[in-house]
């Protein structure tokens, strides 16, 4: 039986002479035009990337190397007892294209477990940290440090052929996606549990082990959280700014650690990944303020104020999505079937009955529904997790898995470094003038 390197190995060449029979045969044929709006605009829709482990369709919302999480939810499998998918098996699929057995998956999470000691250096430097540093910027800080054991910067700098990029970059996956849940775990453990730590459990899997460690609940729906969870924020195709970080970064050949350490740092921004604290922040002020669970009317009211103080209502619009983001149904699914009274979820399905249209009066979101993070702290809170400026770390563990994935791919494929074009406001003018009048 092949290991998970070598299928990898398997799928690299066929796909290899795809890539490179689609550039050398079609190379010049136009797939997007660029409006100076798009130039100003944040590049929004320009198709000028190509990005293979999943696909995100305006209505459909993302699918994974072709399947929903409905179908995932099914078809990847699931750990003895466990009622979510395993991360591995998603890190399989994103990896390879290929579904997984339940073997596969456990050929992952004992690689996984033979790489995931944390060295002493990171822990010294993790315990150095000033306590009152955001949990993402430790989070970062340690992947960062970490860049000391990269295979591919030794191997790089010794000498290797750029046919074999992908090997050391693999390995460095590997290493690095092993250490995440006890690094997220220490991090966590350090800044609000009085620096106790839990050791992982050699019987469990990866994202039974982050919930274990994290030592707030011994609920098995709680493991089953943290394993549906790290499955859907995985990966959300390529221009999103965590997963463009990643790769703009290791396209200048910069390893994994760096890479994933810059991404991280993109996914901190409360546009992004920190938007789910944002959202349990919100959703606590306004209970605060509101004395609990608040009417409708009550509710209107607050989601106007916020949006009349000129902020953003977090949790709702995306730059790509048109419709409720299915990861929001998922967890809205999970949460009606394991929390369906908790307050705060009944806050949070309040604000999806009214705020879509509150926002459509409002006129300026292109996109009135929920994203992922309207959902996720709630859920986090249920079991314990109420220090929700820790949020982005879970979101971190799993974007680490789709985005490391494709990195792999990257360097398997020969992807150069990014260098797109920067135009001043001067030429835009000058074209301008040019152009024939309308
Ligand atoms: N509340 C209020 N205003 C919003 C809004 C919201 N939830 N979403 C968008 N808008 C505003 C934008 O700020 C923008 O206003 P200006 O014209 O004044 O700049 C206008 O509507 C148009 O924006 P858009 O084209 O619909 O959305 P963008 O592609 O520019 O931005 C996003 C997308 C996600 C940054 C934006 O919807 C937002 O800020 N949402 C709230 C934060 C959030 O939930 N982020 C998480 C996204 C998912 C993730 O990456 O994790």
């Amino acid at each position: 039986m092949p290991n998970l390197k070598e299928k990898f190995a398997s799928k690299m060449a066929p796909m290899r002479e795809r890539v490179q029979k689609v550039r050398k045969e079609h190379g010049d044929m136009k797939i997007s035009d660029v409006t100076i709006e798009q130039a100003y605009g944040g590049a929004r829709s320009v198709k000028c990337m190509t990005w293979e482990t999943s696909a995100l369709d305006p209505m459909e919302g993302i699918r994974f190397r072709g399947f929903t999480i409905p179908e995932l939810q099914q078809k990847l499998p699931k750990a003895p007892g466990g009622g979510e998918p395993i991360p591995e098996g998603i890190f399989h699929l994103l990896l390879t294209g290929d579904l997984p057995t339940y073997e596969d998956t456990v050929e992952i999470t004992e690689e996984w477990r033979k790489r995931s000691a944390l060295p002493k250096y990171l822990i010294d430097v993790l315990k150095a940290i000033p306590a009152d540093t955001h949990p993402m910027t430790q989070f970062s800080l340690a992947i960062l440090q970490l860049q000391k054991e990269s295979i591919f910067a030794e191997r790089y700098r010794t000498g290797i052929s750029k046919a074999e990029y992908w090997d050391p970059m693999y390995e460095d996956v590997m290493n690095v996606l092993a250490k995440l849940p006890g690094i997220a775990a220490y991090i966590y453990r350090k800044s609000y549990k009085g620096d106790k730590h839990i050791p992982a459990d050699p019987k469990l899997d990866w994202g039974g082990n982050m919930a274990k460690m994290l030592g707030v609940a011994d609920d098995p729906a709680f493991v089953d959280l943290m394993r549906l969870y790290l499955v859907i924020h995985c990966d959300h195709e390529g221009g999103n700014v965590s997963a463009h970080t990643c790769r703009l970064v290791g396209s200048a050949l910069s390893d994994a650690y760096y890479s994933l350490s810059g991404a991280m740092d993109g996914l901190a921004g409360p546009l992004h990944g920190l938007a789910n604290q944002e959202v349990l922040r919100w959703i606590m002020d306004l209970m605060k303020d509101l004395g609990g669970v608040p009417s409708k009317d009550q509710l209107k009211k607050y989601i106007w104020d916020t949006l009349n103080g000129g902020k953003v209502v977090p949790g709702y619009g995306h730059a790509v999505l048109r419709k409720t983001d299915p990861r929001y149904v998922a967890q809205r699914e999970f949460a009606l079937k394991h929390l369906p009274n908790d307050d705060i979820f009944k806050v949070v399905s309040a604000v999806y009955e009214v705020a879509p249209d509150i926002l459509t009066q409002h006129g300026k979101t292109k996109n009135p529904w929920p994203n992922v993070d309207a959902h996720s702290g709630c859920l986090l809170y249920h079991y314990g997790i109420t220090e929700y400026d820790f949020y982005t770390v879970f979101f971190g563990v799993s974007r680490a898995i789709g985005v490391l994935s494709q990195l792999i791919w990257d360097r398997a494929l020969g992807l150069p470094i990014e260098r797109p074009k920067s135009i001043t406001t001067d030429w835009v003018e000058s074209q301008i003038k040019a152009a024939p009048a309308k």
